[in-house]
């Protein structure tokens, strides 16, 4: 790091140097270097030819404010990075706040070939077998709601989740990488959505049901097993949801499903979920829809889904005790069901870890302001965000004042006991984010706009709570937005992103599959403000976080060595060979090979093995350079890994076929990449 320099918008930029790779690449792994300096911002006045481009692009002064506000010089740091979901394309997305510069795509739980992950690259292999958890090899995901990891309820930058909507799986990516440590299958669920969201430490990280699975009588659900005829009596008798609190170790990155634990909800859709902190530490919350437990049937003379599913004026915020919850099942109330402690709806119901409080109307998001106080859920067919005060809910539920209970016995709060206040905001309103100065922002899809209100006490403490104080339309069809560390207890706000399904006109025709807009919006004054409009051309993402760029702290390059799976060194690595042997390992006949790559070379460059062999390659890249990654790829075998520098991975496969293969380096690393190169013979038997 140099010289610290304040930018435009005061913060601060470190000046970093530039170490250039040597592009005498004949000169194997050199790493000699030489530094550019970054061009000084001109002193005012600008010149004329600013002037000039402005009249002949024909801008207007927001679009230059924008352009201003958001340009982020090659060389300088963004002040935030935002982790995105990417929806059904199965990863992140990861950009820079307030360029919008799309930094990094991290594969979670569907193959990607430039990282390398599910190519033959064991680590990657085992970590998508292991999360398909026996159903079938599962290539596709659906991530909804990333989480970043938390230390006294702050996001702490190292760890991220992301939940997969599709299959009912939870990931953990490592921030010092930015690499997928671990995929788990929830057990007894088949699609999840509420969350990842994690506990103020990052015990726990919760996620909630979306569509209820079928669950045999006190053996819960086995995907692929569990069959019961699909009608209304056994949905309500049989189907059920839950909610999940997957145990995890900060160290290894993994989740411990031996220490996790589940609790059964009634057939209702659980919705967006979220874990509290301050004054409701020790509670979690998840909105629901389809409360009516309509299973749909147009053809079998029942209305459609979203009809029948739109009857009540209230559905139920589930409110849940996930601290008394934990007691229950270290005191063995709990019961074991598919590799995990669950605690059933009766028991959930007897041990008061369970409450419903009404909520209008097919609701959405579940959002906590700052302070902890405030829970607020979105609308959606009801034009209001509605607030709930988790004092008020905590008197209540002490007092044993409910209306009522559900069909199963859930007991239900009364709306006006527990709720703070309500606000007219618009058409559809679905997600809430928070800023530092009591202020809310919800999205409301159908009015195309995204609102801003006023939070109470202690959020905002000026004279007119809950009011709503601005508006700003967006383009279009907005599902989630999000501010900078918001639903934490110190949001940052300056930056609204607004995550728009439809672009319609905002960018060239590309078919009629355009890309979803992401729009960043100004929020450090009175007057929300658009800045820019980012087009996103892979997958459609949900819900996306937003750090502080400081808080991330990433390996530059790895230690020679190491196995990114346990960030220690790869036992491959310590034995220090290269070469190949071809042995016996029970029946089979394997190939092993030790290998480095360094600019130019691949060590061994010729294999010699006969078809049928497992060939298992462990690769070293003996680089030490920041960037200089070396890739593998093996002609016609399907086969791919991406070796950082420092890095040690083991790509397997079966040479099935004979024949004599060239691999080679997929990088262009230096001047003679185009010879880093090296054949495979496959002796026919
Ligand atoms: Cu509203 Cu999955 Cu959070 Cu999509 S969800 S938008
Ligand atoms: Cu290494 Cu190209």
């Amino acid at each position: 790091m140099g010289v610290v320099k304040k930018s435009d918008n005061g913060k601060k930029v470190s000046r970093r140097k530039f170490i250039a790779a040597t592009i005498g690449g004949l000169a194997v792994g050199g790493a000699a270097g030489f530094t550019l300096s970054r061009l000084t911002a001109p002193a005012a006045p600008f010149p004329r030819e600013i002037q000039d481009v402005i009249s002949e692009r024909k801008l207007e002064p927001d679009h230059v404010y924008g352009a201003l506000k958001t340009y982020v010089p090659g060389g300088w740091q963004d002040e935030f990075i935002m982790f995105s979901s990417g929806g059904h394309s199965g990863q992140v997305l990861v950009f820079g706040i307030p360029s919008m510069k799309l930094y990094r795509v991290i594969a979670v739980f569907t193959p990607e070939p430039w990282q390398g992950y599910g190519y033959g690259d064991v680590k990657t292999m085992k970590l998508l077998e292991k999360g398909s958890n026996g159903i079938r090899f599962l290539t596709l995901g659906d991530t909804h709601h990333p989480e970043i990891s938390r230390t006294n309820a702050e996001f702490d930058g190292e760890w991220l989740f992301i939940g997969d909507k599709l299959n009912a799986r939870k990931a953990s990516i490592s921030l010092k990488d930015f690499e997928t440590k671990d995929i788990v299958k929830i057990p007894n669920t088949q699609t999840q959505h509420g969350g990842a969201c994690a506990s103020p430490n990052t015990e726990y990280v919760s996620c909630g049901s979306q569509f209820p699975a079928p669950w045999e009588p006190g053996r819960g659900y086995k995907p692929g097993v569990t069959y019961v005829q699909l009608t209304e009596t056994n949905y309500q008798e049989y189907f059920r949801g839950t909610m999940t609190f997957l145990r995890f170790d900060r160290r290894t990155g993994k989740f411990d499903l031996a220490n996790s634990f589940q609790i059964e909800l009634p057939p209702y859709m659980q919705d967006l979920e979220i874990i509290g902190w301050g004054p409701s530490d020790g509670w979690a919350f998840t909105n629901s829809i389809n409360t009516e437990m309509a299973i749909g049937g147009v053809l079998e003379g029942r209305p459609p889904l979203e009809v029948a599913a739109s009857q009540n004026d209230f559905d139920y915020l589930h409110i849940v005790n996930w601290k008394k919850a934990e007691e229950i099942v270290r005191a063995g109330k709990a019961k074991e069901m598919n590799g995990i402690k669950v605690i059933t709806l009766d028991t959930a119901i007897k041990e008061g870890i369970l409450f419903f409080a009404p909520e209008p109307k097919s609701p959405h998001g579940c959002d906590i302001s700052p302070s902890g106080r405030y829970i607020v859920i979105g609308g959606k067919l009801d034009p209001q965000v509605t607030i709930y005060d988790i004092e008020k809910i905590k008197e209540a539920i002490a007092d044993q004042r409910f209306q009522g209970e559900d069909p199963y016995g859930v007991p239900i709060l009364r709306f006006e006991d527990v709720k703070a206040a309500q606000i007219e905001v618009g058409l559809g309103p679905l997600h809430d984010e928070f800023d530092d100065k009591g202020h809310g922002y919800v999205s409301c899809f159908i009015s195309n706009e995204v609102v801003k209100y006023t939070l109470g006490p202690p959020d905002y403490t000026g004279d007119k709570p809950f009011q709503v104080v601005d508006r700003i339309p967006i383009h279009y069809n907005i599902g989630h937005l999000a501010t900078p560390e918001s639903n934490s207890p110190s949001p940052k706000g300056k930056y609204l992103v607004a995550l728009n399904k439809w672009s319609v006109d905002r960018f060239p025709n590309v078919g009629p599959l355009l890309p979803q807009n992401f729009q960043l919006i100004d929020i450090s004054g009175e007057k929300m403000r658009l800045l820019y409009d980012c087009p996103i051309g892979l997958g459609e993402p949900h819900y996306a976080k937003i750090i502080s760029i400081e808080k991330l702290k990433p390996l530059e390059v790895y230690e020679m060595g190491t196995d990114p799976e346990t960030f220690s060194k790869h036992p491959q690595y310590v034995e220090g060979k290269v070469g190949y042997e071809r042995k016996k390992e029970g029946d089979r006949w394997v190939t092993e090979v030790w290998m480095t790559l360094i600019r130019s070379t691949i060590t061994p460059d010729i294999i010699r093995c006969k078809q049928g062999d497992l060939v298992r390659i462990h690769m070293t890249n003996i680089e030490t350079t920041k960037d200089a990654t070396h890739a593998f790829a093996v002609a016609e075998y399907n086969v791919m890994a991406s070796i950082e520098p420092g890095e040690t991975a083991t790509v397997e496969f079966v040479a099935d076929k004979p024949g004599v293969f060239a691999y080679y380096c997929v990088e262009f690393c230096s001047p003679l990449h185009l010879e880093m190169a090296g054949w495979l013979e496959v002796e026919p038997v």
